[in-house]
This record gives C-alpha cells, sequence and structure tokens, in this order.
C-alpha cells in the first residue's frame, strides 16, 4: 500500500472511531513547495509553487441537523459547533482553519439555507511548522468539501481566495494566496504559475524525472510563526515603500526604478524592494528557462533568489543557509529557503541518485554546527485538492 492510500485507509478507520460510524465521503488537499517567487504574492505579483506528495485527507459523512462535528489525530478534542454559529470569535486553535471556511464563504456571498451539518475527521502527513503549507491544506480540503457538499458553486481560485481571507481575517495571518493556490491548482509533474494581481494561473510543465532530477526538502525543523513577527513586518516594509515610490504595490515596479528606489528610500526599505522587484523578474526568468531550456538550467535562479532572500529581504536563519550551501557543495544544482521563512524548510533541486548522500552530509553538516536534527526527504509535485474515491 503506498503512503496517500494508507493514509486513506487510516482516516476511515478514525473516522469510524470517532463517530461510531462509516463516513459517506473523502476528500484530500496538499501541502505546498514554492519553487520560486517568495513574498511576491501579497506584492501583487509572480509566484511559482507546486502541491507535494503530502496531503490532509478529510472523511465526512452528512448528519441531518445543521450541526458541524470535526475531530483530527493531532488533537484530542473533538469541536462541535452549528454551522450558523460560526464566526472569527466563535472558532479559534487548529479549527479556525477549516471551520473559518464557512464565515469565509458567508462574506464571499453565500447563503446557506440549504447547507447540512456533517462529522469530519483530519489525518495529514504534511509536516506541521515545516513552511510546507499544512494550514493552506486544512483550508483547502474543508472548502472544496462545502463548495460541493453544499452545491456553493466555487471554482477553485475562489476557493483559494476565501482561504486567504480566511487566513487574514479569523486565524489572523497577514499571509498571501500562495499556499491556497498551490494546494487547489497543482497538476501532477507541474508547476503552477500565478499572477497575484489577476489570479491567472497556468500549469508548467517541471520535467524533473526527464532528467533524473528530484526536488529534496530539507526540514530544519526550525518552527516559523506567520501570524506575529517578521512575516507582517516584511508585509510593512513593502507596503511602505510601495507608498513611497507612488504605485499601488511593488508589482508596478522594475529593475529600472531600482535606481530612484536607492535615492528615495531608507536602505532596509530599499533592500526589501529590490528583493521583491529581482524576485518577481526571477520568478518569469525561471518560467522561461523551464519552457526553453528545461528543468537542468534553473539552478542559478534558486541559488540567487536565496541570496536575496538572505541578505535583502533578511528572513533566512543560519540553519536554512547551512542546508542550502550543503546542498549546493553536495550535487543540487539549485537550492534556496522556500515559504515565508524565519524558520521552516530549504529545498534543493538534485539528481535523484545524489539524495542519500546529501542527507548523510545534511544530517553531519547539522551535528558539527550544533544544530538539532534535521528531516531530508524527497517531494513531487501532484494534483491538488480533490474528492477521493471511497471505495473501501
Ligand atoms: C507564507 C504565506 F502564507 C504565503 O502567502 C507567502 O507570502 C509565503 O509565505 C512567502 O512567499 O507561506
Amino acid at each position: 500500500m503506498n503512503a496517500a492510500s494508507s493514509l486513506q485507509h487510516s482516516v476511515v478507520d478514525g473516522f469510524a472511531a470517532r463517530f461510531g460510524e462509516a463516513p459517506d465521503s473523502l476528500w484530500s488537499a496538499p501541502g505546498r513547495v514554492n519553487l520560486i517567487g517568495e513574498h511576491t504574492d501579497y506584492n501583487d505579483g509572480f509566484v511559482l509553487p507546486f502541491a507535494i506528495d503530502r496531503r490532509t485527507v478529510m472523511a465526512v459523512r452528512r448528519r441531518d441537523d445543521r450541526v458541524i462535528r470535526i475531530a483530527t489525530s493531532f488533537a484530542p478534542e473533538t469541536v462541535e459547533i452549528a454551522l450558523d454559529d460560526i464566526s472569527p470569535a466563535t472558532v479559534s486553535g487548529w479549527s479556525a482553519y477549516p471551520l473559518g471556511m464557512v464565515w469565509g464563504a458567508t462574506e464571499f456571498g453565500s447563503v446557506l439555507d440549504a447547507a447540512f451539518g456533517f462529522d469530519a475527521y483530519l489525518e495529514s502527513d504534511i509536516p506541521v511548522g515545516a513552511g510546507l503549507s499544512s494550514s493552506a491544506a486544512l483550508e483547502s480540503v474543508f472548502g472544496l468539501a462545502i463548495t460541493e457538499l453544499w452545491s456553493l458553486g466555487y471554482d477553485r481560485q475562489s476557493i483559494a481566495r476565501i482561504g486567504q481571507f480566511n487566513e487574514n481575517q479569523v486565524v489572523g495571518a497577514p499571509t498571501g494566496i500562495m499556499d491556497q493556490s498551490a494546494s487547489l491548482l497543482g497538476e501532477q509533474d507541474s508547476v503552477v504559475l500565478l499572477d497575484c494581481r489577476s489570479l491567472d494561473a497556468s500549469v508548467i510543465p517541471l520535467g524533473l524525472s526527464d532528467s533524473g532530477l528530484t526536488i529534496a526538502v530539507i526540514d530544519t525543523k526550525v518552527a516559523h510563526e506567520h501570524a506575529t513577527g517578521g512575516y507582517a513586518a516584511r508585509r510593512a516594509s513593502c507596503e511602505l515603500g510601495a507608498q513611497l515610490l507612488g504605485v499601488t504595490s511593488l508589482r508596478d515596479l522594475t529593475v529600472d526604478d531600482l535606481p530612484r528606489a536607492s535615492r528615495e528610500l531608507d536602505d532596509e526599505t530599499f533592500r526589501r524592494v529590490r528583493h521583491v522587484i529581482t524576485e518577481n523578474e526571477r520568478v518569469l526568468e525561471t518560467v522561461r528557462t523551464l519552457r526553453d531550456q528545461g528543468a537542468t538550467a534553473i539552478g542559478p535562479l534558486l541559488d540567487a533568489s536565496h541570496v536575496s532572500m538572505r541578505d535583502d529581504f533578511e528572513i533566512s536563519v543560519p540553519e536554512l543557509d547551512l542546508a542550502v550551501t550543503t546542498a549546493q557543495q553536495h550535487g543540487a544544482i539549485g537550492a534556496r529557503m522556500t515559504g515565508g521563512g524565519f524558520g521552516g524548510s530549504a529545498i534543493a533541486v538534485i539528481p535523484a541518485a545524489k539524495v542519500e548522500a546529501l542527507r548523510t552530509a545534511t544530517l553531519a553538516a547539522f551535528a558539527a554546527a550544533g544544530f538539532g536534527a534535521p528531516d531530508v526527504f524527497t517531494v513531487t509535485p501532484t494534483r491538488g485538492a480533490t474528492r477521493e474515491p471511497l471505495s473501501y
């Protein structure tokens, strides 16, 4: 049995153990890795993430009333709430990610007169706090399920927008729209080019296996927290930079604007702005490179992205820098931290044959630096959120 189907079996069994009956539908949504394009989403820019083969799976059984009960393997409690009572004031903790989607849907105009309650049970093999969007997967799986079960009529981009709205308004993290988009729009062996201004998305084949390459994730185990601190400060710097330069968002600037930005901004704000402007260009260059030359040629762009995040945006940490340099020294064609930063994971595009050596070298380098042991594993671009067959 592969990991995905064993997770599905476990969720079906877990549902029966919690609720005493079998589920009647099954849903799943993946985490994501961002290949390139960091902190560009909330600046109306470009991102290039993909959905990974680590998923959150949710088993559901319809009820005759308007109550939702939701439980998971990673928390002991079963949360019970009438769907009409869900609001930012009534949900908290892990269940705010899924349940907040109900309130989000009403804020997006849904009338829930025909909605029915259900019991739901979730399990996931996306590591929490690793910067691989376990929270977006919770929102996406629940958002897709209520969209289909209650016939709400949302397309996937709209579910992603509700997920971002939920995260901003209910959970309280000032994040952009990349993670939910990747979880909902991902396709097998492909990356998703998302224009975060228009929300136009195109799926671009990555072609890794044709080149003998794979993507290794190095989870530093340094926990990040988006609801507080550095992420919000970086977003505020970007908004300040855009305001001082007289544009709606940093998307409206190009490298030609950098000399003026350097004259008009303080050094720190200028470096934040330079990261976003150059990162947007790197995303588009990565897409051109993938189309014209293939995955073997994208390494320098990933390396440059990491330097920009380390030196200009200042969102890396020593563990991420060590993961990146170790990967670069042990056969990666390119490596960078991925996600919001301040911890979480780095990625390395590397020949599949060199992954074991990379794991050994990374564990040794972290031990020598006195850091806790990281996790090193590979990921494959996979399909986005889906209804799963319930065939057992
Ligand atoms: C986090 C956020 F949730 C995303 O919206 C994005 O801003 C990312 O950090 C940085 O690129 O994952």
